[in-house]
Protein backbone atom coordinates (compact mmCIF):
# COMPACT_ATOMS: atom_id res chain seq x y z
CA UNK A 1 0.00 0.00 0.00
CA UNK A 2 1.80 3.01 -1.27
CA UNK A 3 -0.40 5.19 1.20
CA UNK A 4 0.28 3.64 4.25
CA UNK A 5 2.00 6.37 6.76
CA UNK A 6 5.20 5.69 8.69
CA UNK A 7 6.92 7.75 11.49
CA UNK A 8 8.67 10.28 8.59
CA UNK A 9 5.37 11.40 7.30
CA UNK A 10 5.03 12.89 10.88
CA UNK A 11 1.91 12.63 11.42
CA UNK A 12 0.22 13.88 14.61
CA UNK A 13 -3.32 13.92 16.11
CA UNK A 14 -4.78 15.18 18.99
CA UNK A 15 -6.17 13.27 21.68
CA UNK A 16 -9.24 15.26 22.17
CA UNK A 17 -9.65 14.30 17.62
CA UNK A 18 -10.98 10.77 18.26
CA UNK A 19 -11.22 11.12 21.65
CA UNK A 20 -14.64 13.69 21.12
CA UNK A 21 -17.85 11.74 22.35
CA UNK A 22 -20.19 13.80 19.79
CA UNK A 23 -21.28 16.16 22.38
CA UNK A 24 -22.89 18.86 20.32
CA UNK A 25 -25.11 22.39 21.06
CA UNK A 26 -28.27 20.16 20.45
CA UNK A 27 -27.10 16.52 22.07
CA UNK A 28 -25.60 14.57 24.34
CA UNK A 29 -22.04 12.27 23.78
CA UNK A 30 -22.98 9.52 20.87
CA UNK A 31 -20.26 8.04 21.35
CA UNK A 32 -18.15 6.56 24.76
CA UNK A 33 -15.69 7.93 26.26
CA UNK A 34 -12.11 6.66 24.64
CA UNK A 35 -9.09 5.96 27.08
CA UNK A 36 -6.56 9.00 25.68
CA UNK A 37 -3.70 6.48 26.45
CA UNK A 38 -5.22 3.67 25.23
CA UNK A 39 -5.92 6.29 22.14
CA UNK A 40 -2.38 6.38 21.91
CA UNK A 41 -1.25 3.16 20.96
CA UNK A 42 -4.06 2.90 18.75
CA UNK A 43 -2.77 5.78 16.79
CA UNK A 44 0.64 4.36 16.81
CA UNK A 45 -0.50 1.12 15.21
CA UNK A 46 -2.30 3.28 12.48
CA UNK A 47 0.89 5.07 11.78
CA UNK A 48 0.88 8.14 13.29
CA UNK A 49 4.29 9.66 14.50
CA UNK A 50 3.48 12.05 17.57
CA UNK A 51 0.05 13.11 19.68
CA UNK A 52 -0.85 16.28 21.32
CA UNK A 53 -3.40 17.19 24.06
CA UNK A 54 -4.92 20.02 25.76
CA UNK A 55 -4.61 19.56 29.63
CA UNK A 56 -7.98 18.83 30.38
CA UNK A 57 -8.25 15.41 27.70
CA UNK A 58 -5.43 13.76 29.50
CA UNK A 59 -5.43 14.90 33.12
CA UNK A 60 -8.90 15.87 33.95
CA UNK A 61 -8.24 15.55 37.82
CA UNK A 62 -5.88 16.13 40.05
CA UNK A 63 -6.83 12.58 42.21
CA UNK A 64 -5.83 10.37 38.35
CA UNK A 65 -3.24 12.76 36.97
CA UNK A 66 -0.13 11.04 38.48
CA UNK A 67 -0.97 7.76 37.75
CA UNK A 68 -2.24 8.54 33.81
CA UNK A 69 0.94 10.72 33.46
CA UNK A 70 3.01 7.53 33.93
CA UNK A 71 0.55 5.52 31.88
CA UNK A 72 0.60 7.95 29.21
CA UNK A 73 4.59 8.47 29.27
CA UNK A 74 5.13 4.52 29.24
CA UNK A 75 2.61 4.46 26.50
CA UNK A 76 4.95 6.51 24.32
CA UNK A 77 8.00 4.96 25.07
CA UNK A 78 6.63 1.66 24.35
CA UNK A 79 4.91 3.06 20.78
CA UNK A 80 7.65 5.21 19.64
CA UNK A 81 5.36 8.45 19.58
CA UNK A 82 6.41 11.89 20.40
CA UNK A 83 4.55 14.49 22.55
CA UNK A 84 5.17 16.69 20.31
CA UNK A 85 2.75 20.01 21.25
CA UNK A 86 0.81 20.41 24.31
CA UNK A 87 -2.64 23.10 24.70
CA UNK A 88 -4.02 24.54 27.12
CA UNK A 89 -7.94 24.12 27.57
CA UNK A 90 -8.97 27.85 28.20
CA UNK A 91 -12.69 27.20 27.06
CA UNK A 92 -14.80 24.32 28.00
CA UNK A 93 -14.99 25.34 32.02
CA UNK A 94 -17.75 27.90 32.30
CA UNK A 95 -15.10 29.80 34.65
CA UNK A 96 -13.98 30.80 31.13
CA UNK A 97 -17.60 31.77 29.69
CA UNK A 98 -16.60 35.23 28.87
CA UNK A 99 -13.01 34.52 28.21
CA UNK A 100 -10.04 33.35 29.46
CA UNK A 101 -6.48 35.55 29.03
CA UNK A 102 -8.80 38.26 28.19
CA UNK A 103 -11.59 38.24 30.12
CA UNK A 104 -13.02 41.68 31.58
CA UNK A 105 -12.54 39.90 34.83
CA UNK A 106 -9.02 40.10 36.09
CA UNK A 107 -9.09 37.09 38.35
CA UNK A 108 -9.79 34.97 35.56
CA UNK A 109 -7.30 36.18 33.72
CA UNK A 110 -4.89 35.40 36.70
CA UNK A 111 -6.47 31.82 37.00
CA UNK A 112 -6.11 31.55 32.76
CA UNK A 113 -2.37 32.21 33.17
CA UNK A 114 -1.97 29.84 36.12
CA UNK A 115 -3.54 27.40 34.24
CA UNK A 116 -1.50 28.29 30.87
CA UNK A 117 1.60 28.39 32.94
CA UNK A 118 1.41 25.07 34.70
CA UNK A 119 0.94 23.25 31.27
CA UNK A 120 3.74 24.85 29.68
CA UNK A 121 6.05 23.37 32.90
CA UNK A 122 4.09 20.25 31.68
CA UNK A 123 4.94 20.39 28.29
CA UNK A 124 8.46 20.89 28.52
CA UNK A 125 8.49 18.14 30.94
CA UNK A 126 7.20 15.99 27.60
CA UNK A 127 9.73 17.08 25.41
CA UNK A 128 6.97 19.05 23.07
CA UNK A 129 8.49 21.32 20.80
CA UNK A 130 5.34 23.39 20.23
CA UNK A 131 2.73 25.21 22.94
CA UNK A 132 -0.41 26.55 20.80
CA UNK A 133 -2.65 29.03 21.86
CA UNK A 134 -6.23 28.71 20.91
CA UNK A 135 -8.39 31.62 22.19
CA UNK A 136 -11.98 30.17 21.77
CA UNK A 137 -13.34 31.83 24.39
CA UNK A 138 -11.36 35.30 23.85
CA UNK A 139 -14.12 37.13 22.10
CA UNK A 140 -17.95 39.12 22.49
CA UNK A 141 -21.26 39.14 21.70
CA UNK A 142 -22.07 42.68 21.73
CA UNK A 143 -20.11 46.00 20.67
CA UNK A 144 -19.33 47.98 24.19
CA UNK A 145 -18.95 44.53 26.15
CA UNK A 146 -15.16 44.34 25.12
CA UNK A 147 -13.09 46.83 24.52
CA UNK A 148 -10.65 45.49 21.89
CA UNK A 149 -7.75 47.37 22.05
CA UNK A 150 -7.38 46.37 26.17
CA UNK A 151 -8.01 42.81 25.15
CA UNK A 152 -4.93 42.90 22.43
CA UNK A 153 -2.71 44.98 25.81
CA UNK A 154 -3.92 41.64 27.65
CA UNK A 155 -3.30 38.86 25.02
CA UNK A 156 0.24 40.84 24.30
CA UNK A 157 0.39 40.68 27.83
CA UNK A 158 -0.22 37.50 28.14
CA UNK A 159 2.08 36.17 25.79
CA UNK A 160 4.85 38.39 26.43
CA UNK A 161 4.66 36.42 30.59
CA UNK A 162 4.50 32.77 28.68
CA UNK A 163 8.18 33.39 26.48
CA UNK A 164 9.88 35.59 29.45
CA UNK A 165 8.15 32.23 31.81
CA UNK A 166 9.51 29.92 29.22
CA UNK A 167 13.15 31.04 29.07
CA UNK A 168 13.23 31.81 32.66
CA UNK A 169 12.66 27.84 32.97
CA UNK A 170 15.29 27.13 30.59
CA UNK A 171 12.29 25.48 28.69
CA UNK A 172 13.26 24.92 24.76
CA UNK A 173 9.44 25.43 23.55
CA UNK A 174 7.51 28.00 20.92
CA UNK A 175 4.14 29.16 21.08
CA UNK A 176 1.73 29.01 18.14
CA UNK A 177 -1.40 31.22 18.13
CA UNK A 178 -4.50 29.53 16.49
CA UNK A 179 -6.70 31.88 14.87
CA UNK A 180 -10.43 31.45 14.39
CA UNK A 181 -13.42 33.69 13.68
CA UNK A 182 -16.34 32.82 15.60
CA UNK A 183 -17.55 29.98 17.41
CA UNK A 184 -17.89 29.79 20.05
CA UNK A 185 -17.45 33.22 20.57
CA UNK A 186 -19.90 35.45 18.36
CA UNK A 187 -16.86 36.86 17.19
CA UNK A 188 -13.34 35.86 18.35
CA UNK A 189 -10.12 38.22 19.07
CA UNK A 190 -7.18 37.17 16.60
CA UNK A 191 -9.71 36.48 13.66
CA UNK A 192 -7.43 35.05 10.95
CA UNK A 193 -4.16 34.57 9.98
CA UNK A 194 -3.29 37.93 9.22
CA UNK A 195 -4.80 39.31 12.37
CA UNK A 196 -2.58 37.18 14.31
CA UNK A 197 0.80 37.80 12.51
CA UNK A 198 -0.06 41.63 13.04
CA UNK A 199 0.05 41.24 16.93
CA UNK A 200 3.48 38.76 16.59
CA UNK A 201 5.54 41.67 15.29
CA UNK A 202 4.43 44.00 18.59
CA UNK A 203 5.73 41.35 21.30
CA UNK A 204 8.85 41.60 23.44
CA UNK A 205 9.56 37.96 21.58
CA UNK A 206 8.19 37.56 18.64
CA UNK A 207 10.83 35.25 17.67
CA UNK A 208 9.42 32.48 20.08
CA UNK A 209 5.91 33.37 18.57
CA UNK A 210 4.37 32.03 15.13
CA UNK A 211 0.85 30.25 14.22
CA UNK A 212 -1.00 27.18 13.95
CA UNK A 213 -3.61 27.66 11.37
CA UNK A 214 -6.37 25.35 10.91
CA UNK A 215 -7.70 24.65 7.41
CA UNK A 216 -12.07 25.12 8.52
CA UNK A 217 -11.35 28.21 10.33
CA UNK A 218 -9.93 30.16 7.84
CA UNK A 219 -12.27 28.86 5.41
CA UNK A 220 -15.18 29.69 7.68
CA UNK A 221 -14.06 33.25 6.78
CA UNK A 222 -14.01 32.45 3.19
CA UNK A 223 -9.79 32.88 3.27
CA UNK A 224 -8.26 30.45 0.85
CA UNK A 225 -6.11 28.55 3.37
CA UNK A 226 -3.23 27.35 1.36
CA UNK A 227 -2.69 31.55 0.23
CA UNK A 228 -2.55 32.00 4.39
CA UNK A 229 0.15 29.77 5.32
CA UNK A 230 2.36 30.97 2.06
CA UNK A 231 2.03 33.96 4.02
CA UNK A 232 3.12 32.51 7.38
CA UNK A 233 6.08 30.45 5.89
CA UNK A 234 7.38 33.51 4.21
CA UNK A 235 7.25 35.46 7.27
CA UNK A 236 9.00 32.36 9.14
CA UNK A 237 5.78 31.78 11.27
CA UNK A 238 4.24 28.56 10.23
CA UNK A 239 5.28 26.69 13.37
CA UNK A 240 2.60 24.31 13.47
CA UNK A 241 -0.97 23.12 11.14
CA UNK A 242 -4.01 21.80 12.11
CA UNK A 243 -5.42 20.07 8.79
CA UNK A 244 -8.88 19.16 8.50
CA UNK A 245 -11.89 19.62 6.21
CA UNK A 246 -14.64 22.08 5.81
CA UNK A 247 -17.31 23.10 3.25
CA UNK A 248 -17.39 26.89 2.95
CA UNK A 249 -18.42 29.52 5.85
CA UNK A 250 -20.66 27.33 8.21
CA UNK A 251 -19.92 26.24 11.21
CA UNK A 252 -16.46 24.36 11.95
CA UNK A 253 -17.03 20.96 10.48
CA UNK A 254 -13.68 19.82 12.04
CA UNK A 255 -14.19 16.97 9.06
CA UNK A 256 -11.01 14.73 7.93
CA UNK A 257 -8.24 16.38 6.24
CA UNK A 258 -9.47 16.06 2.15
CA UNK A 259 -13.21 16.66 2.62
CA UNK A 260 -14.67 19.25 2.06
CA UNK A 261 -12.89 21.79 0.44
CA UNK A 262 -10.74 18.99 -1.84
CA UNK A 263 -8.96 21.20 -4.29
CA UNK A 264 -8.04 23.73 -1.33
CA UNK A 265 -6.53 20.65 0.33
CA UNK A 266 -4.27 19.39 -3.22
CA UNK A 267 -3.14 23.67 -2.55
CA UNK A 268 -2.30 23.25 0.80
CA UNK A 269 -0.17 20.05 0.53
CA UNK A 270 1.94 21.40 -2.62
CA UNK A 271 2.51 24.68 -0.33
CA UNK A 272 3.38 22.82 2.20
CA UNK A 273 6.07 21.08 0.20
CA UNK A 274 7.17 24.49 -0.92
CA UNK A 275 4.76 24.67 -3.97
CA UNK A 276 7.56 24.16 -6.16
CA UNK A 277 9.45 26.99 -5.14
CA UNK A 278 9.44 27.83 -1.35
CA UNK A 279 11.38 26.04 1.74
CA UNK A 280 8.83 22.91 2.77
CA UNK A 281 7.37 22.72 5.66
CA UNK A 282 9.13 20.78 8.35
CA UNK A 283 7.19 20.38 10.93
CA UNK A 284 4.57 17.95 12.39
CA UNK A 285 1.24 17.03 10.14
CA UNK A 286 -1.35 17.71 12.66
CA UNK A 287 -4.75 16.69 12.55
CA UNK A 288 -7.39 18.38 14.09
CA UNK A 289 -11.22 17.02 13.08
CA UNK A 290 -13.80 15.70 14.56
CA UNK A 291 -14.78 12.21 13.54
CA UNK A 292 -18.92 12.90 12.61
CA UNK A 293 -21.24 12.34 15.45
CA UNK A 294 -23.66 9.85 13.87
CA UNK A 295 -20.42 7.41 13.20
CA UNK A 296 -19.23 4.71 15.85
CA UNK A 297 -15.96 3.80 17.36
CA UNK A 298 -14.84 1.99 13.86
CA UNK A 299 -15.69 4.99 12.40
CA UNK A 300 -13.69 6.90 14.75
CA UNK A 301 -10.54 5.24 13.19
CA UNK A 302 -11.62 4.81 9.72
CA UNK A 303 -11.34 9.16 9.79
CA UNK A 304 -8.35 9.36 11.71
CA UNK A 305 -7.00 6.97 8.90
CA UNK A 306 -8.77 9.16 6.28
CA UNK A 307 -6.81 12.12 7.37
CA UNK A 308 -3.79 10.07 6.72
CA UNK A 309 -4.43 8.49 3.66
CA UNK A 310 -5.65 11.36 2.05
CA UNK A 311 -2.59 13.31 2.71
CA UNK A 312 -0.12 10.78 1.46
CA UNK A 313 -2.60 10.64 -2.03
CA UNK A 314 -2.46 14.20 -1.96
CA UNK A 315 1.08 14.24 -1.53
CA UNK A 316 1.35 12.11 -4.42
CA UNK A 317 -0.28 14.10 -6.66
CA UNK A 318 0.88 17.62 -5.75
CA UNK A 319 4.67 16.06 -6.20
CA UNK A 320 3.57 14.20 -9.95
CA UNK A 321 2.27 17.86 -10.99
CA UNK A 322 5.04 19.56 -10.27
CA UNK A 323 7.28 16.87 -11.78
CA UNK A 324 5.10 16.73 -15.18
CA UNK A 325 7.37 18.59 -17.80
CA UNK A 326 3.96 20.16 -19.53
CA UNK A 327 3.00 21.26 -16.34
CA UNK A 328 6.59 23.20 -16.36
CA UNK A 329 5.97 24.48 -19.85
CA UNK A 330 2.85 25.36 -19.00
CA UNK A 331 4.03 27.32 -15.56
CA UNK A 332 6.70 29.16 -18.35
CA UNK A 333 3.86 29.92 -20.66
CA UNK A 334 2.06 31.40 -17.88
CA UNK A 335 4.82 33.83 -16.72
CA UNK A 336 4.97 31.88 -12.98
CA UNK A 337 8.53 32.03 -12.63
CA UNK A 338 8.71 35.89 -13.99
CA UNK A 339 7.24 36.95 -10.72
CA UNK A 340 10.16 35.69 -9.06
CA UNK A 341 12.29 39.03 -11.02
CA UNK A 342 12.74 42.49 -9.32
CA UNK A 343 9.85 44.88 -10.81
CA UNK A 344 13.09 47.43 -10.42
CA UNK A 345 16.61 46.25 -11.69
CA UNK A 346 19.65 47.24 -8.43
CA UNK A 347 20.71 50.65 -9.69
CA UNK A 348 18.54 51.39 -12.29
CA UNK A 349 17.51 55.02 -12.33
CA UNK A 350 13.69 55.19 -12.13
CA UNK A 351 13.52 58.10 -14.57
CA UNK A 352 13.59 55.61 -16.49
CA UNK A 353 10.99 53.45 -15.68
CA UNK A 354 8.79 56.68 -15.55
CA UNK A 355 9.45 57.70 -18.53
CA UNK A 356 9.28 54.47 -20.66
CA UNK A 357 6.72 54.04 -23.71
CA UNK A 358 4.20 51.04 -22.67
CA UNK A 359 2.45 49.14 -25.28
CA UNK A 360 -0.96 49.10 -23.34
CA UNK A 361 -2.70 47.36 -26.43
CA UNK A 362 -0.37 44.54 -26.68
CA UNK A 363 0.06 43.69 -23.07
CA UNK A 364 -3.78 43.73 -22.88
CA UNK A 365 -4.03 41.42 -25.31
CA UNK A 366 -1.28 38.94 -23.87
CA UNK A 367 -2.37 34.91 -22.78
CA UNK A 368 -1.96 34.69 -19.51
CA UNK A 369 -2.19 31.14 -20.16
CA UNK A 370 -3.38 30.11 -16.49
CA UNK A 371 -6.53 27.88 -17.64
CA UNK A 372 -4.83 25.56 -18.98
CA UNK A 373 -2.28 25.26 -15.72
CA UNK A 374 -5.11 24.78 -13.56
CA UNK A 375 -6.67 22.16 -16.02
CA UNK A 376 -3.38 19.95 -15.75
CA UNK A 377 -3.34 20.83 -12.04
CA UNK A 378 -7.30 19.39 -11.85
CA UNK A 379 -6.49 16.67 -14.13
CA UNK A 380 -3.48 15.41 -11.25
CA UNK A 381 -5.78 15.67 -8.53
CA UNK A 382 -8.82 13.60 -10.30
CA UNK A 383 -6.15 10.81 -11.46
CA UNK A 384 -6.80 11.56 -14.97
CA UNK A 385 -3.06 11.96 -15.83
C1 LIG B 1 -7.90 23.56 20.11
C2 LIG B 1 -7.85 23.68 18.73
C3 LIG B 1 -9.07 23.75 18.28
C4 LIG B 1 -9.98 23.58 19.38
C5 LIG B 1 -10.91 22.43 19.20
C6 LIG B 1 -11.47 21.92 20.49
O1 LIG B 1 -6.96 23.58 20.85
O2 LIG B 1 -6.79 23.68 17.96
O3 LIG B 1 -9.42 23.97 17.04
O4 LIG B 1 -9.17 23.44 20.52
O5 LIG B 1 -10.29 21.37 18.55
O6 LIG B 1 -12.51 21.06 20.21
MN1 LIG C 1 -12.05 23.60 13.88
MN1 LIG D 1 -7.43 23.45 15.90
MN1 LIG E 1 -10.87 22.28 16.22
Amino acid sequence: DPYQPVPEDKFSFGLWTVGWEGVDVFGPASRPPLDPVESTYKLAELGAAAVTFHDDDLLPDDSTRDVTLKRFEQALSESGLRCEMVTTNLFSHPVFKEGGLTANDRTVRRYALAKVLRNIDLAASLGAETFVMWGGREGAEHGASKHIPAALDRMAEALNIVCAYAKEQGHHLRFALEPKPNEPRGDILLPTIGHALALISELEHPEMVGLNPEVGHEEMAGLNFAHGIAQAMWHGKLFHVDLNGQHGPRFDQDLRFGAGNLRGAFWTVDTLLGGGQAAPYQGYVHFDFKPPRAEGLDGVWESARGCMRNYLILRERALAFRADPEVRAALEAARVEELSTPTVAPGEPLSALRDADYDLAALTARSVAMEALDQLAMDHLLGAR
